[in-house]
């Protein structure tokens, strides 16, 4: 049996070890611009591959249904306390598997079946979760959903309006997954209460960025917020729920446990809680910093190029192409850019009802690259390869093109 204990991985499974091996690879080699990814600190890691993952526990600090929790407690109530301060916020929730599971809790505690939620569309870079027909959202409540004005790609504010009052939802949602622009929280505010709807934010994307002081922060405004700890938060897979409003706490905590999971998982409480302690330094806020920066140089870099961006910029992490006036889709821009080892995903852009294989955006994002140690002009140089690939140069261009990624990667290199 001792052996159990000592084998490594690569001796003890090859083919899930090669695999692991092949990733470190693949990532120490690619630049990541998947705007949903991020690169977290080895810190991270190590609470991540902790014993604690042996640890079962279920219910809240001080009130588990299981004994031997008291370290648990310890890095679970961190949790709690960091993400109070770095929100500034009173009630938070640690549990949350993801952000889905942080969203489906929110409705588990808020709204029932058949309810009618408003939120922003899929094509205009809305999330999953939010009431698409495939999700369970989608099923179990009469989900509407808002988009963004045809010309400016921008949140149309007026039609939401418009929207809320003749809809009258029980919940409206703002926030997702492919917009690249602050949203008005406190407008969206102004409207969820002209219809005495519950409103809820989901900043999975730009938590990070609320966290650094560089974007606009909903939780004065909306009643309950969502997040993941991933993305531009650079921790780990998991979500938070948070609000300022106090009166909330009882209601999503049993939403959370027993509501709609059972037991936590401890060791990835404990990697949110090195995530969490990371954004309260000074270090995080240069790094947010930078993440838009960078952003803002990538997009006018491309629009230089002549690339269309949804919205015509950003104030994220993240750049939207729209190549719906060209002859290629986000997919065969998606493969281009993979021969020079930037890693990309295709993505729907406002008005696109395309299959998937042909929607005709893509979406980058520049939180992972900048954690590397990519700066403005490392990103005018990414921007200049991006724009030629989409071109499809000659086989020598692209060889050239991999040979200079290759070497940002050997310059900002990661776990060396
Ligand atoms: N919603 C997916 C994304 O933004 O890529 C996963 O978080």
């Amino acid at each position: 049996m001792s052996d159990f204990f000592k084998t490594r991985l690569e001796a003890s499974d090859p083919l899930i070890g090669d695999a692991l091996a092949s990733e470190l690879q693949r990532q120490q080699t690619q630049i990541e611009l998947i705007a949903s990814e991020n690169i977290v600190s080895r810190a991270v890691l190590e609470a991540l591959g902790h014993p604690m993952t042996n640890k079962t526990l279920e219910g809240y600090p001080g009130n588990r249904f299981h004994g031997g929790g008291e370290f648990v407690d310890v890095v679970e109530q961190a949790v709690i306390d960091r993400a109070r301060e770095l929100f500034d916020c009173d009630y938070v929730n640690a549990q949350p598997h993801s952000g889905t599971q942080a969203n489906q809790a929110v409705f588990f505690a808020t709204v029932k079946p058949s309810d009618k939620i408003l939120s922003l569309n899929l094509a205009a870079g809305g999330h999953l979760s939010h009431g698409a027909s495939p999700n369970q959202s989608g099923r179990w409540f009469e989900a509407h959903h808002y988009g963004v004005d045809r010309e400016t790609g921008l949140i149309d504010y007026e039609s939401v309006a418009q929207m809320a009052k003749e809809i009258r939802p029980a919940l409206m949602i703002a926030g997702g997954s492919a917009y690249p622009r602050c949203i008005d929280f406190e407008r969206m505010r102004h409207i969820a209460d002209s219809v005495d709807a519950l409103y809820l934010v989901d900043m999975a994307h730009f938590a990070g960025l609320v966290a650094a002081g560089v974007h606009p922060s909903p939780l004065p405004h909306a009643d309950i917020v969502t997040c993941t700890t991933t993305k531009t938060m650079r921790g780990p897979r998991g979500g938070l729920i948070l609000s300022r409003d106090s009166a909330w706490s009882r209601k999503l905590q049993s939403a959370v446990f027993p509501g709609v999971q059972g037991s936590l998982h401890s060791q990835v409480i404990a990697a949110k809680a090195v995530c969490l302690g990371e954004a309260l330094s000074n270090a995080f806020k240069n790094y947010g910093k930078q993440v838009v920066e960078n952003a803002r140089v990538l997009g006018q870099t491309l629009s230089g190029h002549g690339i269309k961006l949804v919205s015509g910029g950003t104030d994220t992490h993240m750049v939207l192409l729209d190549f719906s006036a060209r002859d290629v889709s986000g997919q065969e821009v998606q493969d281009r850019l993979a021969r020079v080892n930037l890693t990309s995903n295709k993505n729907p852009v406002p008005f696109d009802s395309n299959r998937p294989s042909e929607w005709a955006g893509l979406r980058l994002g520049v939180a992972a690259a900048t954690t590397r140690g990519l700066q403005q002009e490392d990103f005018k140089s990414l921007g200049d390869i991006i724009a030629r690939t989409i071109e499809q140069g000659s086989e020598s261009q692209v060889r050239d093109d991999r040979d200079a990624v290759l070497d940002l990667c050997e310059r900002f290199p990661i776990y060396g």
